[in-house]
């Protein structure tokens, strides 16, 4: 009984035993307005429900059996979000209410409370419940196993819910969230590392958000048992969710990202390039990797040390004889130009000369069992007792844990594992163990899926403590909803497959839909030893992925850019050449992320969300505004058809034009390259190469102009890339306007914030024009400029820093349009 009870089984295998009886609420005896924008009404049977008024778009509902409900507290939401409400008015009809807002109106029966959701503009339903709410008594633990079904209609997708590996759309699949170590998962695995209860439907244009806030196991269906039921529900706690409308997906991921909170911005060296392995030590190993960088111009920013620093796994300790003097090593990898992060795991080891144990045992920081005995797991340092991070005192004593790691010995990020939590044998802790659920005690059984949301909390804390006005760079491998807050994330143990390099691309986009665009994967893979080709395109993959990461477990072979032979080594360098062209870009999409939530990563049919034709692509995907990215995931694809949404498109490398806008284009996909469009009227800001953030001091920009025939807007962030004066407006974050028509480009911008760069001029390249020669006049602010045409068939020119238009005008001549894609026709 007692491995089967710490096995994490014990509440299934005894429920299971159990005819199911579900119940469901009665008919509304007593209706009543509690607060603004907040209406409660009282079935015959008990049954409470609260439908919340949040902001604009975004309204919550509560049930609870149990006539009241708990306290009100949530770790996803972000304690800082202010909803605005809009105008309202609660109806009632002979059969129920309406709430009626602006936009939406949300029905509610009389009997058993079901709920239809309409958006009154199109008069079209958005969202209706099937059973609605419905719920199991639970016997063995008390409270209630908590459901809600859903009609799922005819042409209705789904994507979203955190790190799940199969395709985009969820369609037709059923899921858990229950944070679990997964080592070589596959593409079927579930649950996996993180648990972010958010989904997003889309159908026939019309689109809207769950987000489930209830941190139990859960489990999601999406069409699965009942092909037109969709249906969530979860092994305790009250049915707490937020329905988020929006006019289009992008604008619901930003609702749902807004009220769990928003991501802060990086320091700038984090959206560089990183190299990790399990493990690189001692010293002479690290110095001799930085080395290969350096020596070989391979940009790099981080290195990355895993477990074996440690004494014997002991958090917040050196091994002395691998890493004798680390304060001298990091200092000068540092004055070198990498960074160096550190893991840390949550397990400390049960050692009374352990100094970081001995502290925590004394002050009765670490989980206890049910009983009071303090619980017990093995990881990699051998028994541990691990701290209860849901204890603010205890997120506070985590954090001056990291005196010596971050203020004396200068490490820059740290990276938390294992922290679902794993344990080794059992998987994770038993059910029964307690928790302090910041002031709200409980069991394991809802404290286990944010206890690695804790833990980087209270280590990011530590870093912002020690930091000296850094700012904080964390990573996670578990999550919950608004993990983004705290840290950056990775996918986990993957392997060095094609399926596995399919499903990083899949996993990163499906994380920034749930409002986690800090994402990477361990490019190559964790297990095993990827291809020369296959890492190629991995690392061309994650030229676009936020947290661009190298990593392996390392005991099958060497995964370092250069361990692939000569033309791999100069085709990875090219990639990452590109990163780094690209980072003014990458940084203004992280704004983007940070200041109004929009992803980073933007699946095809979250931006196309009127054409069902892409509703089911999972492979391309637009990386910022404006950067259209084509993966290439399968050996020895040398070409490949690919889904351009409409518009204008360049392709990236050479300004050529695809023929046709289509659902089956052609393109080539040369081994060196990533195929990547660009928007026609996009102004896409680039850097000079640096082998590492701030080798040179102010990098002069490059702001690319792609033609248009029409007008498109850009944005440009910059700000001085780490320290936390972005948040008093210290940056510069500029809006472009280009417009175009024939023998006529300009342009202008305007910017907010109050930094001023450090560089002089600003060099713009209008670039697709093909030959405008006849008669250029080129100004910049009204004063006339000389423009010169590059053999690549770019105009450049200079300007100021502060300038605000860019003008060329020219005698038009017939226009060349090279052709990047043929039609499929042609191939076949
Ligand atoms: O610390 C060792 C590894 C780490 O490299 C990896 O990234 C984590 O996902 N860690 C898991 C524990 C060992 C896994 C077998």
């Amino acid at each position: 009984m007692a491995s089967e009870e710490f096995s994490g089984n014990y509440m299934e295998k005894h429920t299971t035993a159990v005819a199911v009886v579900d119940f469901s609420p009665g008919g509304i005896r007593e209706a009543r307005r509690p607060g603004n924008g907040i209406f409660e009404f009282v079935t015959d049977n008990g049954v409470l429900m609260r439908m919340q008024l949040v902001a604009e778009g975004i309204v919550r509902f509560r049930f609870t059996p149990e006539g009241r409900f708990e306290d009100d507290f949530s770790y996803a939401i972000d304690p800082a979000f202010r909803g605005e409400l809009p105008a309202h008015e609660l109806i009632e009809f002979a059969d129920g209410y309406a709430l009626k807002t602006g936009r939406l109106s949300v029905r509610i029966a009389r009997q058993g409370l079901k709920t239809t959701i309409t958006d009154t503009v199109s008069g079209k339903i958005l969202c209706q419940d099937e059973k609605g709410f419905h719920w199991e008594d639970n016997k063995i633990f008390g409270g209630e196993v908590v459901k809600m079904a859903k009609v799922c209609q005819n042409g209705e997708y789904f994507y979203g819910l955190g790190d799940k590996s199969c395709d985009l759309n969820l369609r037709g699949r059923k899921f858990e969230l229950w944070g679990s170590d997964t080592y070589a998962y596959g593409r079927d695995t579930d649950p996996l590392y993180k648990n972010v209860p958010f989904y997003l439907s889309l159908c026939r244009g019309l689109c809207y958000g769950i987000f489930f806030d209830n941190t139990f196991r859960t489990g999601f269906d999406f069409g699965n048992d009942k092909p037109n039921v969709t249906s969530f529900k979860a092994q305790g706690g009250e049915m707490d969710y937020y329905f988020i409308h929006g006019e289009t997906p992008l604008e619901i991921v930003q609702r749902y990202t807004r009220l769990t909170g928003m991501a802060e911005m990086p320091p700038l060296w984090a959206l560089g390039y990183h190299q990790c392995k399990w493990s690189y030590y001692p010293e002479a190993t690290v110095r001799n990797i930085t080395r290969g960088f350096r020596q070989r111009k391979i940009p790099c920013d981080a290195i990355y040390l895993d477990i074996d620093y440690m004494d014997g796994y002991r958090c917040f300790t050196w091994d002395a004889e691998r890493f004798p003097d680390p304060k001298k090593m990091v200092s000068e990898l540092e004055a070198e130009g990498f960074k160096t992060v550190a893991i840390i795991d949550p397990g400390l080891k049960i050692d009374p000369n352990y100094p970081a144990w001995v502290e925590g045992i004394d002050r009765n920081y670490f989980c206890r069992r049910q009983d009071g005995a303090l619980a017990k797991g093995s990881v990699w340092p051998g028994l541990c007792h691990f701290p209860d991070f849901t204890r603010p005192d205890v997120r506070e004593w985590w954090a001056t844990l990291f005196k010596d790691l971050i203020g004396e010995t200068g490490v820059r990020g740290i990276w938390n594992d294992m922290n679902e939590p794993a344990v080794f044998e059992e998987g994770t802790f038993p059910h029964d163990v307690r928790h302090d659920y910041d002031g709200h005690p409980c069991s394991h059984r809802k404290a286990h899926n944010i206890y690695g949301m804790q833990m980087v909390r209270a280590t990011r804390q530590g870093l912002k403590l020690w930091g000296k006005g850094r700012r904080a760079f964390s990573i996670t491998r578990s999550a919950y909803a608004g993990t983004q807050r705290f840290a950056c994330a990775w996918t986990g143990d993957n392997v060095a497959s094609w399926e596995h390099l399919n499903m990083a691309n899949t996993q990163c986009q499906r994380l920034a839909t749930s409002g986690m665009s800090f994402i990477g994967s361990d490019i190559g893979g964790f297990i095993e030893t990827p291809t020369p080709e296959l890492y190629l395109r991995w690392v061309q993959l994650a030229v676009f992925h936020p947290f661009f990461r190298t990593h392996s477990s390392g005991d099958h072979g060497e995964q370092e850019p250069w361990s692939f032979g000569e033309d791999t080594t100069d085709w990875v360098r090219r990639a990452i050449e590109m990163r780094y062209h690209l980072l003014p870009t990458i940084y203004t999409a992280f704004w983007q992320y940070v200041s109004e939530g929009t992803p980073m990563l933007r699946s095809l049919p979250l931006v196309d969300h009127q054409n069902p034709d892409a509703y089911w692509r999972s492979a391309e995907f637009f990386f910022g505004d404006h950067l259209y990215v084509v993966p290439i995931m399968a050996e020895g694809e040398e070409g490949r058809f690919l889904y351009l949404p409409k518009g204008d498109w360049f392709a990236y490398h050479d300004d050529s034009r695809p023929k046709a806008v289509a659902t089956d284009i052609w393109i080539e996909c040369p081994i060196d390259r990533i195929p990547v469009f660009v928007r026609g009227g996009a102004v896409v800001p680039h850097w000079p190469l640096q082998q590492h953030v701030g080798e040179i001091a102010n990098p002069e920009p490059e702001l690319r102009a792609w033609w248009k025939n029409g007008k498109e807007t850009s944005r440009w962030y910059e700000d001085e890339g780490d320290g936390e004066q972005w948040k008093e407006e210290v940056y510069r974050d500029s809006t472009i306007l280009l417009e175009g028509e024939e023998g006529r480009v300009a342009i202008s911008r305007e910017w907010k914030g109050s930094w001023t760069p450090g560089y002089e001029s600003v060099e713009v390249s209008f670039c697709g024009i093909g030959s405008a020669e006849a008669e250029l006049v080129v100004s910049v602010d009204g004063a006339e400029r000389a423009a010169l045409r590059g053999d690549d068939g770019r105009y450049r020119v200079k300007v100021p820093r502060d300038f605000r238009k860019v003008e060329m005008v020219w005698v038009p001549v017939e226009v060349e349009v090279a052709n990047a894609g043929r039609e499929r026709s042609n191939v076949e």
